[in-house]
């Protein structure tokens, strides 16, 4: 009988040290090691955070354990508890959801008024989502150098509304330079993420702010006047003055996740203020008597595209697809 050739032990990985991953390509992860250096990742293990079912395990942000294995490939071995983190599913009916980033201080919103139109839809539900995971959200309206008189008009009451009910809000260019000192302040020494529609401008306003970023930018589609998705890799950049920009691809819609019903008015701020006052301490706000949300609709106290969209997560919520009948009638 053969001897069985008795097999060598696994060489045991060997722990590189913790990071931040600066780079996720969806297959492959770039970590920025404590000590200096870079290791280019894959995944090892299962990572998954509270059930949730995600696109990618680990996002640009994450605090990771980076080991080599025997054949030098570099593997994430571990991820530290998330501080905080920005999630979103694909569209209403999929299951998949995806980290944007993890672990920031804030998050711009870059929005546009043409080329492509940024809705009020999307931005409230994005910051619907920022008010849930506790991220301070910035609204940024950007290509104002574009701008004529109506846009003017328009960018102005999106900025007075937004201001109103809490958000920082400011009009730049990332062509011309116009707000962008005053954007520099507000970045300086934080990790901010930024997010918005393809074509927004948010590889652009990384690259108007850090000198030889060269972020490849994309043409606007003159067929469907919105963005041609160029970025297609999330990617942390280090701000020359302190503090860190995460480059994301751009996203269409903006699906809520695990938004109990009772608690979506808690992320719209003045609608929660004003709900306070309902007859009914469970008030929905979707015309029960004695709602003081939907008085203030009526007064002008609450935007309707403000309520519109609180309806809209709030039928998501409560798992409505495609109902309508909770919409009020402006
Ligand atoms: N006029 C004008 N054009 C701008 C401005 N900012 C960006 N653009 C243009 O808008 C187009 C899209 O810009 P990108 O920076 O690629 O947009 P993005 O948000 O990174 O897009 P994705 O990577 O696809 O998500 C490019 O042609 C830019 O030159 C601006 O302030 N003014
Ligand atoms: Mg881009
Ligand atoms: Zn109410």
């Amino acid at each position: 009988m053969a001897k069985k050739k008795r097999q060598a032990p696994a060489a045991p990985d060997r722990m590189l040290g913790l990071g931040t991953v600066v780079r996720n390509t969806g297959s492959s992860y770039t970590v920025a090691l404590d000590d200096g250096s870079t290791a280019n990742c894959r995944i090892k293990g299962n990572f998954r955070i509270r059930g949730i079912r995600t696109t990618n395990p680990v996002a640009v942000g994450d605090r990771v354990a980076v080991c080599e294995a025997a054949d030098d490939a570099d593997f994430i071995t571990a991820i530290e508890p998330r501080k905080n983190y920005i999630i979103r599913k694909a569209s209403n009916l999929s299951k998949e959801s995806h980290i944007l980033a993890a672990n920031i201080d804030q998050t711009l919103l870059v929005a546009t008024l043409r080329e492509p139109v940024t809705t009020t839809t999307f931005i409230d539900r994005f910051l619907a989502t920022a008010e849930a995971y506790a991220v301070p959200a910035v609204l940024v309206i950007n290509k104002c150098d574009t701008w004529e008189e109506d846009d003017r008009e328009l960018g102005a009451a999106l900025k007075h509304l937004y201001t109103s009910i809490g958000y920082n809000t400011l009009i730049v260019s990332a062509t011309t330079g116009q707000g962008l000192e005053e954007l520099r302040d507000l970045l300086r020494d934080k990790t901010t993420l930024l997010a918005g529609n393809s074509g927004v401008g948010k590889s652009s306003l990384i690259n108007a702010l850090v000198p030889g970023a060269g972020l490849r930018t994309g043409e606007i589609s003159d067929i469907h006047h919105t963005g041609t998705h160029t970025t297609t890799f999330s990617e942390m950049i280090p701000l020359p003055e302190g503090g860190r920009l995460i480059d994301i691809p751009g996203v269409k819609g903006f699906g809520t996740i695990d938004f109990k019903p009772a608690e979506v008015s808690h992320y719209f701020p003045e609608i929660f203020r004003f709900g306070r006052d309902c007859r009914y301490s469970d008030c929905r706000h979707t015309g029960e008597p004695g709602c003081a949300v939907a008085k203030a609709v009526d007064d002008h106290f609450i935007s309707q595209s403000r309520y519109a969209s609180y309806l809209s997560v709030l039928e998501d919520a409560e798992g409505e697809q495609g109902s309508d009948k909770y919409r009020k009638p402006f």
